[in-house]
């Protein structure tokens, strides 16, 4: 078959960010956008032997132009010589389940074509990012490469060869690559009934657990249907919203008390199932809110972490913990009496891979609503909701009566982000260089009542490949351990995200069962003002609460 090879120039503008390269639809879409991206990929990570012997796995979330991007990558990756490609039926893997096809085929890596949480259709947004050979995202000296290489790109090469027919499982030929169509559910499901125990499970939904899971008409809408339906027996209507659409009905696929509202509503109301839970655009996050009281991403690592062992796979304890740097330190408290390191990452999965790899850590989160374990090296929706159902049947509790029981153990880190989006880039910036300038100053005066302990712009060195990231966020300390952190987002595509993390840690008795906004109040207000957010930002509140 005759590889074309059309000249292209290089495109700014491609580096990628948190979690791949994000962008509108409609830059996407334009010319050779995504050639030119998923070419420097290929140039980036080309064996020196070339991609022969290669097994590559594609799939996405499902969202708008979902299906002609897949095509384009296929096409990209026969002409380049990849000899095999694993691509989910349909063009959908989601993405944890993209990260256990890599795993399970051993496969050089995979491409996943995902906004994740951020809106689709036409006018949305698109996605795309390279995984390496141990599932998990690719780090920053393999994200750096492909950038270097979309400023150097001068040709893609393809072929000029008709759609491939991804809607039957089966295998194709194209070229002297073997395209195979595969389930992009059943490899997934297979994973989670080793992990967790199904028969008890099962037994718990016959005998009346009850349970909500909204899929916001995104990719883990199949993944339920199959595991907590069809597995595990509970009721058809169990899962809502299940029907993966390209622009989610027309909703934010973001697992937040803002945009899964209604099962908030559900949860709040005396209709209540035991647990209520959603998931992303890719099936990566997840929602977990029990019976009237809604479960901090933060404190639900947390609690995770504390009760694994409820969970067969985890029954030896877990080796380890880490949470990205703006996330609670509930987690860390854990740790501390399981007598397991714990670890401080910048936010992005990909920080947690080498310590996941090396063997240091079993469970990790954010507080971006992402929990995973070893099991894959992405976060993992529907992990993290069999996790909660399992400790649930184990203990026999609610949800509300096992946070209570945490906080009483532990103490409660009360804490909450809050993101003021769409702000004028170079304002954000000028607001967080004013900040950064400040840093060293603060520590020991005293602000808002409260004395500076440390002020820094946080960096880390893996401790396992000695790498050094810099740059991942203003954090200012006080001496009774409440902490504001500032950062700019790395996954939006309009203008610039600033979020605003705050906490506060409560170890009195009386005073655990208190708002979190009310908590937090003053810390909230020393924020702002700190900052200058009002100011620079010319807003008054943020856009969005979690
Ligand atoms: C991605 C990353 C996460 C990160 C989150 C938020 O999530 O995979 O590790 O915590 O973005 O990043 P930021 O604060 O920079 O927007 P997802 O679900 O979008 O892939």
């Amino acid at each position: 078959m005759k590889i074309q090879r059309i000249a292209t120039t290089p495109i700014e503008g491609m580096k990628p960010g948190t979690s791949g390269l994000r962008k509108r639809v409609t830059e996407f879409a334009q010319g050779h956008y995504l050639a030119n991206f998923v070419q420097s990929v290929f140039n980036a990570v080309r064996p020196p032997e070339g991609f022969g012997g290669v097994t590559l796995v594609v799939g996405g979330d499902g969202r708008y132009f979902n299906a002609e991007a897949i095509q384009t990558v296929i096409r990209i990756a026969a002409a380049n010589g990849v000899e095999r490609l694993l691509v989910g039926a349909g063009g959908i893997l989601s993405t944890p389940a993209a990260s256990c096809v890599i795993r399970k085929h051993k496969a050089f890596g995979g491409l996943i074509l995902s906004a994740s949480h951020n809106p689709g259709g036409p006018d949305g947004d698109f996605g795309i990012k390279f995984n390496a050979a141990n599932g998990g995202p690719a780090p920053e000296k393999i994200t750096d490469a492909i950038y270097a290489e979309t400023l150097a790109i001068k040709e893609i090469r393809t072929l000029d060869t008709p759609d491939i027919d991804l809607n039957q499982i089966g295998s194709h030929r194209l070229g002297d690559t073997q395209v195979e169509v595969i389930d992009p559910v059943a490899d997934y499901v297979e994973l989670m009934r080793e992990l967790f125990d199904f028969p008890a499970l099962r037994a718990k939904f016959a005998s009346g657990l009850t349970f909500a899971f909204d899929a916001m008409h995104a990719v883990t809408g199949p993944y339920a249907h199959a595991i907590f339906e069809r597995e595990l027996g509970a009721p058809a209507g169990t899962v809502r919203n299940g029907t993966p659409l390209p622009d989610f009905g027309g909703h934010h696929p973001d697992p937040n008390l803002v945009h899964a509202k209604e099962l908030l509503d559900l949860m709040m109301s005396a209709d209540a199932p035991d647990l209520g839970a959603a998931s992303d655009g890719d099936g990566d996050r997840n929602l977990i809110i029990g019976r009237g009281i809604f479960i901090s991403p933060s404190d639900s690592l947390a609690m995770l972490a504390a009760n694994a062992h409820l969970a067969p796979a985890y029954r030896n304890g877990i080796a380890g913990v880490a949470r990205s740097m703006p996330t609670s330190g509930a987690v860390d408290r854990v740790a501390d009496k399981l007598g397991v390191p714990c670890y401080e990452t910048p936010t992005g999965w990909k920080f947690f891979g080498n310590l996941l790899d090396a063997g240091r850590i079993t469970i990790c989160g954010e507080e971006s609503a992402g929990t995973g374990s070893n099991h894959v090296r992405e976060k993992d929706g529907i992990w993290a909701v069999l996790l909660w159902l399992s400790i649930l049947a184990a203990r026999g509790q609610s949800a509300a009566e096992i946070a209570k029981e945490h906080w009483a153990t532990y103490g409660r880190n009360y804490y909450t982000r809050h993101d003021y989006e769409g702000v004028d880039t170079s304002a954000a910036q000028g607001l967080m260089s004013a900040l950064e300038a400040r840093l060293r100053g603060l520590v020991g005066t005293t602000v808002g009542g409260r004395r500076v302990a440390m002020a820094d712009n946080f960096s880390y060195t893996d401790p396992v490949d000695g790498s050094v990231s810099k740059n991942q966020g203003l954090r200012i300390v006080f001496e009774d351990g409440s902490r504001i952190v500032y950062r700019l987002s790395g996954t939006g595509t309009t203008g610039s995200t600033l979020r605003v993390y705050i906490e506060r840690y409560e170890a009195d008795p009386a005073r655990l069962a208190q708002e979190t906004q009310e908590a937090l109040a003053d810390l909230i207000a020393t924020a702002d003002e700190l900052a200058g957010i009002r100011e620079r930002t010319g807003r008054a509140q943020p856009d969005v609460i979690t």
